[in-house]
């Protein structure tokens, strides 16, 4: 017997690669349900390659009898809903920000802290990270192990599909555009600049010191999933990219570590793949890694300014590994290992 899963936000980018990241890792699911806002009641999503499910209203849908809920909306729908739903007996995997630094929501990247899971029995609900943190903390985890990271300084370069599908269009609408002599800011909805041809340095709301959420959530995230004494340094970037985020992150460890035994250890890293050769093109870049599952790392370095420094570049996916991926992994241990129909 299989289980009865929901997908709350079911035509969006995330939920819609929720569903394909399912069907592909044959998630044993007897039943999926689409669920989304009452705008959407009625509109088609596709489930693997044959079935088409039409969403139904999360507002009115009745929770009880359904096993596990992969939730994607913005995050005051799942602060209201994800609750609801736990109360009915589902165990949530929610990819919003808003239970993440719940001390009671367990927030999980399998390959980082797997055994956290077994939190979810607290509130029903287990939090995925956000994607720029996740990425980084796959490639940061076993080099932690092997010598202890003290400070971490990273600068991102988020593509837009992050910020959801109006922003993909934004892209689109503005870069095409440009050849027809239209201004930007006639396609201009979802950023606060021209995207097309720039860069913004910029990403989810500012906070009080100067930060962005974006660069907050890389910091307090990081303490929470790998280990509270690493200090985090974020800045983060949208690029006009539409699919994949890259990171240049600069890693100070307690104890020396050389190139070659990062390399060698990032290698045998589980969601880890090392294509890192010191010559022109010998590197991943985000074109190259949309609708992979892996975090690629390349450009493994020594800093040489600071006793035990390495430098890294890793790019992944952002709606697969940064998202439905490592939502679908999460329910995937829970239903093996804490579940067990
Ligand atoms: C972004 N971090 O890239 C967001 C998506 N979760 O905007």
């Amino acid at each position: 017997m299989g289980y009865k899963v929901a997908v709350v936000g079911a035509t969006g980018n995330v939920g819609r690669e929720m569903m394909q990241t399912m069907f592909e890792r044959k998630f044993p699911a007897d039943e999926v349900i689409a669920l989304a806002s009452h705008r959407s009641v009625g509109k088609e999503v596709s489930y693997g390659d044959d079935q088409i499910l039409k969403c139904q209203d999360l507002a009115t849908f009745d929770f009880k009898g359904t096993d596990i809920v992969l939730s994607s909306p913005g995050a005051s729908v799942s602060a209201e809903f994800s609750p609801k739903a736990a109360a009915a007996g589902a165990v949530v995997v929610d990819n919003t920000s808003h239970f993440r630094m719940d001390p009671d929501v367990p927030l999980v990247v399998p390959e980082v802290n797997p055994e956290a899971i077994a939190g979810y029995k607290k509130k029903g609900i287990i939090a995925n990270p956000n994607c720029s943190t996740i990425q980084m903390l796959v490639a940061l985890k076993p080099l932690h192990d092997l010598a202890t990271i003290k400070r971490v300084v990273v600068a991102t370069y988020q593509s837009v599909s992050g910020g959801g599908k109006a922003a993909m269009d934004e892209l689109f609408n503005q870069t095409k555009g440009v050849y027809v002599n239209q201004s930007a800011e006639e396609n201009r909805k979802v950023f606060t600049k021209q995207i097309a041809f720039n860069v913004i340095p910029h990403i989810d709301k500012f906070m009080d010191d100067g930060m962005t959420k974006e660069e907050w959530k890389m910091v307090v995230e990081t303490k929470k999933i790998l280990d509270a004494n690493i200090e985090v340094c974020a800045s983060c970037v949208r690029v006009p990219v539409f699919i994949g985020h890259s990171e240049m992150v600069n890693v100070e460890f307690v104890k020396g570590i050389s190139e070659d035994e990062a390399r060698n250890v990032l290698r045998e890293a589980p969601g880890v793949t090392v294509i890192d050769h010191h010559k022109d093109g010998g590197y991943v870049t985000p074109a190259e890694c949309a609708g992979e599952d892996a975090v690629f790392v390349s450009r493994i370095r020594k800093d040489p300014t600071v006793k035990n420094g390495l430098n890294f570049w890793c790019v992944s996916d952002n709606l697969r590994k940064g998202a439905a991926l490592n939502t679908v992994q999460i329910a995937e241990i829970l239903a093996s290992d804490y579940l067990g129909k």
